[in-house]
């Protein structure tokens, strides 16, 4: 697996994804700042948006976090990150592993642009029905799917750590609790090492 990515981006989630399936990958850093590096046609032919993370993986290339750590979950079993096939929850867990992308992003657009909420007429409803809908699912449990950590759990639980970074998590201990979990992992620890601003 060839994975394209630049520090201090949404790249992030994606090491902390392949940090947690434990396989051997290759980094190829794209600077996104500067610009270096976005004109290799590798990386254009993986990522039609010029934008960092993308994976590619043979004929596959991908270039949208929440369909990578699918990916990455299907594709290695054994590390325990996928609800498979046969399980009733398979869409459940599909559903909040898409609700970083398709919800909480937009809904932190609102919040940082101070846009004023539209909660019928917005697809993410408003960032407070957000947060509501996020703590309602993490309420008393471990993690987004139970006691098992998944890769919704690295989608869900990179963008609680950037919203507790940015002083948007709002004081609730099963947010709290939970980002708190998220950090103590290795797999994390390791993502954020490797995230440092480069010099
Ligand atoms: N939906 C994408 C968003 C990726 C994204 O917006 N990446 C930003 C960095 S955080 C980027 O590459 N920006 C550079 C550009 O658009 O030129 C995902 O989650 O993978």
């Amino acid at each position: 697996m060839k994975f394209y990515w630049c520090e201090q981006t949404r790249a992030f989630r994606i090491t902390w994804m392949l940090e947690e399936a434990g396989q051997p990958y290759e980094r190829i850093r794209v600077d996104i700042r500067t610009g270096d590096n976005k004109d290799d046609p590798d990386f254009e032919a993986a990522s039609p948006m010029g934008k960092v993370p993308a994976l590619t993986d043979g004929p596959v290339k991908l270039w949208d976090s929440g369909a990578i750590c699918l990916y990455v979950a299907d594709k290695y079993p054994e590390a325990g990150l996928t609800v498979d096939a046969a399980d009733s929850q398979r869409f459940g867990f599909i559903q909040w592993l898409m609700f970083t992308n398709s919800v909480i992003e937009p809904a932190m657009v609102e919040k940082f642009m101070n846009v004023p909420a539209k909660q019928e007429s917005y697809g993410h409803g408003s960032f407070d029905s957000m947060i509501g809908v996020l703590e309602q699912g993490l309420s008393g449990k471990t993690w987004i799917m139970g006691e098992r950590f998944t890769a919704a759990d690295v989608l869900l639980g990179s963008s609680v750590h950037v919203l507790e970074k940015f002083g948007l998590l709002p004081d609730s201990a099963t947010l709290q609790d939970y980002v708190a979990r998220c950090r103590a992992r290795p797999a994390l620890q390791t993502a954020l090492s490797l995230d440092e601003p480069q010099t």
